[in-house]
């Protein structure tokens, strides 16, 4: 008697996990970083599902929504998942990648963004609170630009927000020194609009959303695409965005771009050259 035959067709693909949990009360909704085990990194998956999340919560009326993590997270976000950082010699950070596509994206969103943080917030997750159009943090909570901690160049759209946020001086000393910056001195630069305990942190954030979700929408998400459209970072001419791009050039495709890396991986202190 013939073998039963097995089925020659590939097993479906295993669904993509959950990574951003949303939920919508009335005309508030929420999004939740919920990656736990990987200290909400922005990988590709995650930035894809926030997106998507964004514009679900718009098309089933959200006014305003709030971006944030599990309560009692640690690290509310470690940033762009450096094991999906471009191999070197390729920028990092450019229009089309995923971060600057999400970010993007939240800026362009039609209803108000509020970031909801509890934890230290790093890289690209604190240009992701700055894209929100409003940050509500605990007092406990940090924010640390470390591109170059890392060797990346960050990008002139990214630099022009937190110039927009916290002023020329300090923005330079957070992307100098990839400090950690208390809340206390993220609300004195203007970066948090609100640093509260963290046992209100929710309320308060909440109270802030119904107080926006019962204006009239029309008129906020008027006001939100004008703020959007007068705050588009500095104009410059062609020549001086190609002397920005060969600036950077020369860093992506530096080998201390490619050690910050590999020594991050290697769980080592980089070895940084100057070359
Ligand atoms: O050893 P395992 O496999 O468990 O993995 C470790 C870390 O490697 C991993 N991990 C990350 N993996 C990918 N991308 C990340 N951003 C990232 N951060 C952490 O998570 C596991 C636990 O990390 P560990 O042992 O360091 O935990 P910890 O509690 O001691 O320290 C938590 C942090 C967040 C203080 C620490 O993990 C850290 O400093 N992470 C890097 C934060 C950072 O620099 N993020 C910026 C990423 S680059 C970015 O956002 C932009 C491109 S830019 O640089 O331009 O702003």
């Amino acid at each position: 008697m013939s073998k039963p035959t097995t089925s020659s067709a590939a097993a479906a693909p295993a669904p993509a996990p959950t990574l951003i949990l949303s939920q919508l009360d009335g005309r508030v909704g929420t999004l939740t970083i919920a990656h736990e085990d990987k200290l909400n990194c922005l990988s590709h998956a995650l930035m894809d599902q926030l997106m998507a999340g964004l514009d679900t919560l718009v098309r089933d009326g959200a006014n305003v929504i709030v971006l944030r993590a599990n309560k009692g997270v640690k690290v509310w976000s470690a940033g762009h998942d450096i094991n999906e950082l471009p191999e070197p010699r390729r920028d990092p950070l450019s229009y089309g990648d995923p971060l600057e596509t999400l970010l993007r994206h939240v800026q362009d969103c039609p209803v108000p963004v509020i970031a909801m943080v509890e934890g230290t917030v790093w890289g690209g997750a604190c240009d992701l609170c700055c894209s929100c159009d409003m940050v509500v943090a605990t007092d406990g909570s940090t924010f640390a630009m470390t591109p170059a901690k890392i060797g990346i160049p960050y990008n002139a759209s990214g630099l022009i927000h937190f110039v927009h946020h916290i002023g020329l001086n300090k923005a330079k000393e957070m992307f100098f020194t990839a400090r950690p910056t208390t809340v206390t001195e993220a609300w004195n630069n203007g970066f948090v609009n609100h640093h509260v305990p963290a046992e209100d942190l929710e309320r308060f954030t909440y109270d802030l959303a119904g107080r926006i979700a019962r204006n009239a929408p029309l008129a906020v998400r008027a006001i939100k695409a004008q703020f959007r459209l007068l705050t588009r970072g500095a104009l410059i001419d062609a020549e001086t965005a190609e002397r920005i791009q060969a600036i950077r050039r020369q860093v992506y495709d530096s080998a201390d771009y490619a050690e910050g890396i590999k020594a991050f991986k290697e769980k080592r202190p980089p070895v940084f050259t100057g070359k």
